[in-house]
């Protein structure tokens, strides 16, 4: 059986820093999937999230069937509704977005979600997930029809990842939004993780390997990049030496 959370735990622990790679479904051409694969194998990711806003839940399933044939990464599913579920991954964050107060995707989204998820083995693991301003509107933000917290307000931000943490979530997700013009603030990354125990994941925005390094300077445990390796399959080739860890 595997268990995602607890390898991500003990990387905290060794403070071992984690990469995860975000695929959108509906961004593969399935004919390339076998140079995608190659380029994540070589890269330094030690995980893969899959997610988008329109996924189809066939897509999806023979995406992760194609990956893992040639790929040992665990794949964890990074859903934006819940028909975004399939049991051929191997866990999913099980999203809240807590920085919100959107009925939908507080509560709502993870009732429908829980007896579908509840007919699978995916590992489940409870993410608070706060969006911050990042300079312009981002996709998250109007799917979500959520106001993101303000980036030069850490406390509402501390106290936000403090509440997440006491409700129980397992990990808190500081999301800038896909392609997002500004990256999360190093110093809330920083007061973020001095102020919360349970591990904590960055994105959004970061385009290279000066920002991969100071979200996890920062306190970052798993830093996640979609967009600059969507651009250019290249984006890792000579990061996977130089990534500090
Ligand atoms: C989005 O945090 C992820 O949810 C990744 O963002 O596409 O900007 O890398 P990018």
């Amino acid at each position: 059986m595997t268990n995602i959370y607890n390898n991500i735990l003990q990387s905290k622990a060794k403070k071992e820093k984690l990469l995860a790679i975000l695929l959108d479904p509906d961004k593969i051409d399935l004919k390339n999937l076998a140079v995608l694969v190659e380029k994540i194998n070589h890269s330094p990711a030690t995980h893969i999230f899959i997610g988008g806003s329109l996924v189809e839940t066939d897509i999806l399933d023979d995406l992760i069937i194609k990956i893992k044939q040639n790929c040992s990464l665990p794949i964890i599913l990074f859903p934006g509704n819940p028909s975004q579920i399939s049991n051929k991954a191997d866990g999913i964050l099980f999203l809240t977005l807590i920085s919100g107060r959107n009925p939908d995707f507080l509560i709502e989204h993870q009732v429908k979600a829980a007896p579908i998820l509840k007919q699978t083995h995916l590992e489940i693991i409870s993410t608070g997930y706060i969006l911050i301003e990042s300079g312009t509107e981002t996709a998250v933000e109007r799917v979500s029809k959520t106001i993101p917290l303000d980036r030069n307000n850490p406390d509402l931000v501390i106290a936000t990842a403090q509440a997440g943490e006491m409700l129980g979530n397992k990990l808190i997700y500081l999301e800038a939004g896909s392609g997002a013009n500004q990256t999360v603030p190093t110093e809330m990354i920083q007061l973020v993780a001095l102020n919360i125990g349970i591990p904590i994941i960055v994105g959004g925005g970061i385009v290279d390997l000066q920002g991969i390094q100071k979200a996890y300077i920062a306190g970052a445990d798993m830093v996640v990049i979609g967009t600059a390796f969507e651009k250019n399959l290249n984006f890792f080739l000579n990061l996977k030496s130089n990534i500090v860890n």
